[in-house]
């Protein structure tokens, strides 16, 4: 039985990567940070229902000598580092948390592997946020990087120091840029996660309005039960890589939240308003993908469509917004 081991198991791509591995028969094991509000420690994957099959190992990505015991203690064959500060307004106002853990904490668990379990595989969770400010109109492997946030120069930092790894010591280590996934667990501060929760609201009475920023920015949005295959992907191909994860298709905000609220029956102009508190010091403009490597090498593509993804997405608000009120 191969042994994995995940960091950020808790957040949205931890808990579909944990339920993608168990199926495949893999010992899971992930690193949990200690939280004062326990009960909620392990939503996501109690909603997977997998909480029960995982191995949690209290520790934080910015504790070295943690890291090390935990890599020593599970001597896994695969490492995902999911970890990170990821929302990337936030990035501004923690320029240095976010540097730290998702610039420097990759290191530290590159630096674990090196030390410890030096012939396990690695995955660093990289972004379409490093394209930013975009050199080319469909973004792959081999276009230029323009970071726009402190959160995507953090995610470069980590993105080259796997690369680095890699050519100085022959870690088995590759790096997967993603574009934007979402799904019913994304983080409520998401934008395509704030507009399916408040169609739910909308739709139940809870609310009559929803508030957002740029209307206009435009992404590449699959669905991270897609995107998690591909990561596991990447570490069975003999040679470590990089790879782009896209679904060549992009759609502004304005249009998510025509697909959303129409799901729901609902006219999003007539609930909509804009604010600049949801702006961005600099934003990124437009992103789309060519996943075109990971199609011939690694045999990827998406399965969900946009259209069933908010679907999905505002079916799962809407039942928990009624289970909320019973
Ligand atoms: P989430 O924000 O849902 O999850 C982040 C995870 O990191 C959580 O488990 C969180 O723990 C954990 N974490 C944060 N800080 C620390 C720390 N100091 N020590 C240990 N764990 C910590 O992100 P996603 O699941 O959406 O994304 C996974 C990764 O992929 C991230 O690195 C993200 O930047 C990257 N990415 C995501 C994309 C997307 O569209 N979703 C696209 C491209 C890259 P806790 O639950 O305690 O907060
Ligand atoms: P992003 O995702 O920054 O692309 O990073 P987010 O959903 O936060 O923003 C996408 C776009 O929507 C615009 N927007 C709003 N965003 C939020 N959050 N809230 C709003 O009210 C709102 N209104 C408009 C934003 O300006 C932006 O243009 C995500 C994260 O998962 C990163 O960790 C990951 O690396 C990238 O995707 C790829």
């Amino acid at each position: 039985m191969p042994t994995a081991l995940i960091t950020g198991i808790t957040g949205q791509d931890g808990a579909y990567l944990a339920q993608f591995l168990l199926e495949k028969g893999y010992a899971v094991h992930g690193l949990l940070r200690r939280s004062a509000s326990a009960e909620v420690i392990g939503e996501r994957l109690r909603w997977l229902g997998v909480l029960d099959r995982v191995v949690l190992h209290d520790g934080d990505l910015m504790d070295l000598s943690a890291i090390l015991r935990i890599v020593e203690k599970v001597q896994p064959d695969e490492v995902y580092n999911l970890a990170a500060q990821s929302f990337v307004h936030a990035s501004w106002q923690q320029p240095l948390l976010t540097g730290s853990v998702t610039g420097l904490g990759a290191v530290n668990m590159l630096e674990a592997v090196r030390l410890i379990a030096p012939k396990a595989r690695f995955y660093q969770a990289s972004s379409s946020e490093m394209f930013g400010k975009i050199q080319e109109q469909k973004q792959n492997e081999r276009t230029p990087f323009y970071p726009r946030s402190p959160y995507a120069a953090a995610k470069l930092y980590a993105h080259w120091m796997t690369v680095n790894y890699r050519e100085s010591f022959a870690m088995h280590a590759s790096s997967g840029i993603l574009f934007n996934h979402e799904s019913p667990l994304r983080g409520i501060e998401f934008v395509t996660r704030k507009i399916t929760d408040g169609v739910a609201r909308i739709k139940l009475g809870l609310a009559s309005e929803l508030v957002l920023g740029n209307l206009a920015a435009q992404r590449d949005w699959g669905h991270a039960r897609d995107y998690v295959a591909a990561m596991w992907a990447m570490l069975q191909q003999d040679v470590p890589d990089d790879y782009v994860i896209a679904t060549g298709r992009t759609v502004s905000i304005r249009d998510f939240c025509a697909i959303a609220f129409g799901h729901a029956g609902l006219d999003w102009q007539a609930h909509v308003r804009t604010s600049a508190a949801f702006m961005r010091p600099a934003e990124v403009d437009i992103l789309l993908g060519d996943a075109g490597k990971a199609r011939r090498k690694l045999g990827w593509q998406p399965a969900t469509t946009l259209e069933a993804m908010a679907a999905e997405m505002v079916e799962a608000d809407l039942a928990r917004h009624r289970a909320a009120q019973r």
